[in-house]
């Protein structure tokens, strides 16, 4: 937990550009911004300064500084931010700078974040939700974080705890008044009803077809079919770039390449796979053993095939998969309602795309609920509802019993927030954070 020292990382992306955000938090923030300017401006107002080393006085850039008191600021510690020139040689500058200032070190990563957290300004989950906003690459994908960071899901999650904890306030009635039968066995009633709504909230949002984790990991659409098929082609086409090998020679492709894109605001991900046959080699064997992995996995499998044949592998279900006919260019015979699609002329891509995006769009659905975006969420509401559920079919009479389930339940919930002890799942989660958040 919390440690004295104060942080500074460059909380801009790297490379040379116009301006670098280099942001220091803890309690000697202040002190760095003393030593390296004349005046400080007052907190919340930003000004242009010159900055010079602390100790050879040096003058190092002209810069906007700014500075936040603890109370007001992201990580609930003072954070300095200098905006300097975004060159290799200002910000090497800058740290030498820094280092020199008693209690200041260079952060690890996710550590302003961490520090957010630990001081209570955000919780687990809207941490997660700033991990996942910094990560968005589409539309959707940013919506959904930046409603998760300010609290959406947090929000729900510490309702149904509070439900809980009053459900565990009328159990703890029911023993405290154990000699009073009938006002026992009212509280337990009142705490089992409570307790079956509560369970069917849950269970309805565990059941959403995981569709916050499909916008947030993308909606994986995996292209199989036979050798020579034109699957490396098609990616490409999807691509609108070299993104897989392309070769006329049979069983090339081995490796799964992927592709990620942009369909109306949802982040697809198309893969690449090796063709399914008979395989020559144990090589060639392991790449399809890895084809028909990616393709289990995958929310939507379009098989293709120059015949317009429709023998998707065995353990692929119909339901999430697209049969359609590849090389349409080298005109054949047209079985109707067949999609046709040529990676040579373009010929029904965009048909080809309009139903993946359709498809993905269905997946996703267009709730205004907040979706559950995360297995560490889905276990612990798993867990949670699992505990309910023991609650409301365990025996009434051992209610010692029945009040462990609901504390149970709640501490699943609180997981979830990190409002009951984390500790296990801290650094995984700030680690995956780069420097400088
Ligand atoms: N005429 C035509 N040839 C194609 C088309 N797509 C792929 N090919 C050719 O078919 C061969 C196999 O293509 P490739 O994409 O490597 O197939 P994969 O083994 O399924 O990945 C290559 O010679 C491609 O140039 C297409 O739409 N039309
Ligand atoms: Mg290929």
């Amino acid at each position: 937990m919390g440690d004295a020292s104060t942080i500074y990382a460059l909380s801009s992306g790297a490379g040379r550009a116009g301006v670098a955000v280099i942001r220091v938090s803890g309690p000697a923030a202040h002190a760095s911004l003393v030593q390296m300017v004349k005046s400080p401006p007052l907190p919340r107002y930003g000004a242009f300064r010159t900055i010079r080393h602390p100790r050879t006085h040096e003058i190092i850039d002209g810069a906007v500084v700014l500075w936040f008191e603890a109370r007001s600021s992201e990580t609930g510690e003072d954070v300095v931010e200098f905006q300097v020139h975004g060159s290799r040689a200002v910000i090497t500058a800058m740290f030498a700078a820094l280092k020199e200032i008693d209690g200041c070190r260079l952060a690890e990563p996710g550590e302003f974040a961490r520090r957010a957290f630990e001081n209570g300004k955000l919780d687990l989950a809207q941490v997660e939700g700033l991990a996942d906003l910094i990560d968005a690459e589409t539309e959707s994908q940013r919506r959904q974080a930046v409603a998760q960071t300010a609290g959406a899901l947090s929000k729900l999650y510490e309702s149904w705890r509070s439900r809980l904890i009053e459900i565990a306030g009328l159990v703890e009635a029911a023993i405290d008044f154990s000699d009073e039968g009938d006002v026992a066995a009212s509280a337990v009633s009142d705490a089992r009803q409570r307790a079956s709504v509560l369970s069917d909230e849950i269970a309805r949002h565990l059941d959403d077809g995981h569709r916050g984790e499909i916008l947030r990991e993308g909606f994986r659409v995996a292209l199989l079919g036979a050798p020579n098929a034109g699957k490396s082609s098609l990616l490409n086409a999807l691509a609108r770039r070299d993104a897989a090998i392309v070769s006329a020679e049979a069983g090339t492709t081995r490796d799964v390449i992927e592709v990620r894109l942009d369909l109306g605001g949802l982040p697809v991900i198309v893969s690449d796979t090796a063709g399914i046959r008979e395989a020559a080699s144990d090589i060639e064997r392991e790449g399809i053993r890895r084809s028909l992995a990616v393709a289990r996995e995958a929310d939507l499998v379009v098989w293709l095939s120059e015949t317009c044949d429709s023998n998707i592998p065995q353990g692929i279900s119909r339901e999430t998969s697209l049969a359609i006919c590849s090389k349409a260019d080298l005109a054949r015979e047209s079985n109707g309602s067949d999609l046709r699609v040529s990676a040579l002329t373009g010929e029904g891509l965009d048909r080809l795309i309009g139903e993946i995006s359709r498809r993905a769009h269905t997946a996703v659905g267009a709730s205004s609920e907040p979706a559950l975006t995360r297995v560490r969420h889905r276990q612990n509401l798993e867990a949670a509802l699992e505990s309910i559920r023991a609650f409301l079919g365990g025996n009434v009479e051992a209610v010692e019993l029945r009040a462990e389930d609901v504390r149970r339940a709640s501490h699943a919930l609180g997981r979830i927030t990190g409002r009951v002890d984390v500790e296990d799942v801290l650094d995984q989660i700030f680690s995956r954070f780069c420097i400088g958040k």
